[in-house]
């Protein structure tokens, strides 16, 4: 066991059953059977009041392990919120350097694109000028009814032990039904498999990509948190092979962030500039260059199975891929060039499975090292109710915010969210492009100049003058714990000076 935390690899890894009673549902799935969400962002008024309401509302948390519940309830801290707990500094200096510092800082807002009106100095919360975020609270009900009964005893709750919840985003049941984003794409497909071994499909992933505790991409353990066994007295935490206690083992790094649609500037550039590639608008050519800029059609269909038009028979299918196919090999339509699905559509460059590189299964492992796991839910009222491009561009502007609460789990925020945001999603050079950010939500530089090139075989095509249609509105990192850890969390640190103190930060802990 001890090798497990010192050292060296191994050539078979055990199969390792996760322990779903201790690990939050999120992690499991986004709860489709409860179409209704809100999320509490809360500052904790009292570290006393804090504990105790965290150690009533731990045995209430949705595991993995729950099925058919009728409201689901997850919970996650950002650093501010374990130090506000009482969490000390040897501890909170073993988390995640990104988590430790936050998601506003000038180097983060670099790279994230976090700039011209996604500057946090515009942001709703999360930016030091708005009250603290020291907790989120992920509610989940049946129906928006449901809903608001669960949400006021919760906030009742919050209340009591000086909690305050002063901001909360309810998501877009329908939305939820329908599996519709604003645009009006079909979202919440393409989802990263856990697996337990290294293998060559591209979407099976490693759990220790997603789940502190398990095995990596790498074959290593993601870093964790640990206590001294001194400073577990009740035992609450999980064992780990040091012989230390691992605060971390379940439990996962959150991202999360308001991302607000501009709709209707989006579908009245599509209307332009399909005019300027191809002499006139019409309805078919403003979605291709639409589903051009998403690599999916609005039904979801891939660009790649099916180049010309829509079918919805394809509307969840997630099992293509981009690099050229090896002579006589049966292995569905390839596109090395770009020419169905382009270079930089948002889903090739947010995954380009095996065509980063000219090697494949270079591509594959590299690939695999960058994934996420993606929870998010619209919030707002949709533009058209029939979310049809057509009726979209019909409405009227309305000054009603609405987006994407934009949730992703892993476990290291640095080499997987914030690396497609940069090295992906924002990279105007990204797959020998030269000036192409994401077409929906690339930080264009300068602003409103940004560029998209439709790839053909003879000339390719570019469209310019590109905006974001995406704007950042509030946004925080978190750690959502297991549910041990969580009830450890609550009765840590009494409220006296002889609180027991961690084990000093550790380097990377590599596996067996
Ligand atoms: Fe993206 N959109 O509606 O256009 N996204 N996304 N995303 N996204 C995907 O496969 C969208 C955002 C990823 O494995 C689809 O589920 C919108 C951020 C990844 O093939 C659609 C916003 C980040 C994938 C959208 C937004 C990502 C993906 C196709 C913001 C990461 C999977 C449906 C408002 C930092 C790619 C699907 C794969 C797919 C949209 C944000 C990442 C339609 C509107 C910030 C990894």
């Amino acid at each position: 066991m001890l090798e497990a935390a010192l050292g060296g690899r191994k050539e078979e890894p055990d199969v390792v059953t996760l322990d779903e009673r201790d690990i939050q549902g999120l992690v499991f799935g986004g709860y489709p059977k409860l179409p209704a969400a809100r999320y509490l962002l809360v500052d904790i008024g009292d570290p006393v009041g804090g504990r105790a309401w965290l150690d009533r509302i731990a045995g209430k948390i949705t595991t993995g392990k729950a099925q058919n519940e009728a409201t689901g309830l997850n919970i996650a801290l950002t650093c501010l919120g374990l130090a506000r707990l009482g969490a000390c500094l040897d501890l909170l200096g073993q988390f995640s350097r990104e988590f430790q510092e936050g998601m506003v800082t000038e180097h983060r807002q670099r790279i994230l694109g976090d700039e011209v009106d996604s500057d946090p100095v515009h942001w709703a919360w999360g930016s030091p000028d708005k009250p603290p975020v020291h907790l989120l609270l992920m509610l989940f009900a049946k129906s928006s009814k449901d809903l608001e009964e669960y949400s006021s005893l919760v906030k009742a709750d919050l209340k009591k032990y000086s909690l305050t919840a002063h901001t909360e985003l309810t998501s877009t049941p329908s939305m939820m039904t329908t599996r519709k984003e604003h645009f009006g794409f079909h979202d919440g497909i393409a989802q990263p498999q856990m697996a337990d071994a290294a293998g060559s499909h591209l979407n099976s992933i490693r759990k220790g990509e997603f789940i502190l505790g398990y095995e990596n991409e790498y074959g290593l353990y993601p870093v964790s948190p640990l206590v001294a066994p001194h400073a577990d007295p009740g035992n609450l935490l999980n064992a780990h092979p040091s012989g230390k206690k691992d605060l971390g083992k379940n439990g996962t790094y959150l991202v999360f962030r308001q991302l607000s649609q501009d709709v209707l500037e989006f579908w009245k550039y599509m209307d332009a500039n399909s005019q300027h590639l191809a002499g006139s608008s019409s309805a078919e050519r403003r979605v291709l260059l639409a589903s051009k800029c998403v690599g999916r059609w609005p039904s979801g269909a891939p660009l790649v199975l099916s180049a010309d038009k829509d079918n919805p028979a394809l509307e969840d299918k997630n099992d293509f891929h981009y690099a050229k196919n090896d002579p006589g090999k049966k292995e569905g339509p390839d596109d090395p060039q770009g020419e169905r699905c382009p270079f930089g559509s948002h889903v090739r460059r947010t995954n380009p499975r095996d065509a980063l590189t000219d090697d494949k299964q270079q591509s594959i492992t590299v690939v695999k090292r960058h994934r996420i796991l993606r929870r998010g839910r619209s919030y707002g009222p949709p533009i058209a109710d029939s979310m049809d491009p057509e009726d979209i561009l019909k409405a009227e502007a309305d000054g009603k915010d609405r987006g994407l609460c934009f949730i992703c789990l892993n476990a290291d925020i640095s080499r997987q969210f914030e690396f497609i945001q940069q090295t992906w999603i924002n990279n105007p050079k990204f797959a020998g492009l030269y000036n192409d950010a994401d077409p929906l939500m690339g930080a264009h530089d300068p602003p409103g100049q940004g560029v998209f090139t439709l790839q053909a075989s003879l000339v390719s095509n570019r469209v310019t003058g590109l905006s974001r249609f995406v704007h950042v509105r509030g946004g925080a990192y978190f750690f959502m714990p297991g549910l041990k850890a969580l009830r450890y969390l609550a009765v840590a640190w009494p409220n006296d000076p002889a609180r027991p103190s961690p084990v000093p930060a550790a380097p990377g802990v590599p596996a067996p």
